[in-house]
């Protein structure tokens, strides 16, 4: 069977990138991530980020490309990555996170990301200063 996908956004406004702080499961607590979640049968990677977006943030949201490459999540999981745009609406932190904060390039570092979102977080932040 092929790997189930999680779908995250690099959402960026501003010349800022968002960042979000999770509140479970506990070995993920307190770590900071690109929001997002599990594509369901039926989505395309792109349908099942808004759908994560509008329910995680509360936000109308727009994937603009895809960050190359996929990583490895728990067995069975793989991470996925596109930037978005903001469509309408102001982040909250409605489900899954405690905390959001707004990074411009040069604060990336001050936050302690998920291992794995490291990569496209990385290419996020050279797409912010390319633009
Ligand atoms: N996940 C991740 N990085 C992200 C988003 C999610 O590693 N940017 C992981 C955490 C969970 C799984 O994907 O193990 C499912 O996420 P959620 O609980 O948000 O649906």
């Amino acid at each position: 069977m092929s790997d189930s996908v999680v779908v995250a956004g690099a959402v960026c406004d501003g010349g800022r990138l968002l960042a979000a702080r999770r509140s479970a499961p506990p070995e993920l607590a307190g770590r900071w991530e690109l929001p997002g979640g599990k594509q369901e049968p039926g989505e395309s990677g792109e349908q099942a980020l808004v759908r994560e977006l509008r329910e995680e943030l509360g936000v109308e949201a727009e994937p603009l490309e895809r960050i190359p490459g996929e990583w490895p999540l728990k067995p069975g999981y793989v991470l996925r990555v596109w930037t978005v745009r903001l469509v309408s609406g102001e982040p909250s932190p409605l489900e899954d996170h405690d905390e959001l904060r707004w990074l411009a390039a040069g604060e990336a570092d001050t936050v302690d990301w998920l291992d794995q979102d490291r990569p496209a977080v990385a290419e996020a932040v050279r797409r912010l200063l390319d633009a």
